[in-house]
């Protein structure tokens, strides 16, 4: 294992052990949520939690069922107890930008549904302000032109420029979210007021979700060489 698996395995232990028998569990997506995935597998093996398990893509659905873990139907269940999930970027204030896997509608969902949320990372993910990582933002594809032309004006409103473009695939095409919608990759650079461009895009009718997650992570594991830090 490398030493950032190792470091992302670290802050999963941190988050396995708010796991209480019974709750409602909604799993999160990317290698990090992985990783807790695989620990909550193994503990599932000695221990009956009796869990309910919820996921945030299919992606993890799949990932969580090959180890045994079964997934319930999301459409039933309308309160989590607590969601484990990963993260892009984390800033001081707690803010995290979200969705480079492409799952950020579903992630957030769950988490909006969620009574408790932790995010889960390596170190690297903690940056003094959000947006080197391209903000990614979920648009239906009616009128993708018009979609970009306004997330482009809100994000000047809200003091970003830079480029945009819609996602593809390693294989060149269009990039679905398991919601068939597109992902508007958006590469600011810097985002000084992440909450403005929140609010700002919330109200861009073709836009569906996007990858800022404000004031939404109750506790952050972050795993460095020299520890596990809490924030909360
Ligand atoms: C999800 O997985 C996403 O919101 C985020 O894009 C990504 C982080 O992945 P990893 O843990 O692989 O870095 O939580």
């Amino acid at each position: 294992m490398t030493d950032i698996q190792n470091l992302k395995r670290e802050a999963a232990a941190e988050a396995l052990k708010f796991v209480e028998p019974g709750m409602v569990l909604g799993l999160g997506t990317g290698s990090t949520a992985s990783a807790f995935i695989e620990l909550l597998a193994e503990r599932l093996k000695t221990e009956d939690l009796d869990l309910t398990c919820v996921a945030t893509s299919e992606q993890t659905k799949r990932f969580a069922e090959e180890r045994g873990i079964k997934i319930a139907d999301f459409n039933t269940i309308a309160d989590v107890d607590l969601t484990i999930d990963g993260a892009d970027e984390i800033d001081p204030q707690l803010n995290l930008l979200k969705g480079g896997g492409g799952a950020l509608l579903r992630e957030k969902i769950v988490a909006f549904a969620s009574d408790r949320v932790i995010i889960i990372a390596d170190a690297s993910k903690y940056v003094e302000q959000l947006g080197e990582f391209p903000l990614p933002v979920e648009i239906v594809d009616f009128g993708v032109a018009a979609t970009l032309a306004m997330i482009e004006a809100a994000a000047e409103d809200a003091g970003c420029q830079g480029s945009i473009a819609l996602r593809r695939t390693a294989s060149g095409d269009t990039f679905r979210t398991d919601g068939g919608h597109l992902i508007a990759d958006c590469a600011f650079g810097s985002i000084p007021d992440p909450e403005t461009l929140a609010d700002l895009l919330d109200i861009v009718p073709g836009v569906v979700e996007h990858g800022l997650f404000i004031g939404i992570a109750d506790d952050i594991f972050l795993a460095a060489p020299d520890g596990v830090r809490h924030y909360s």
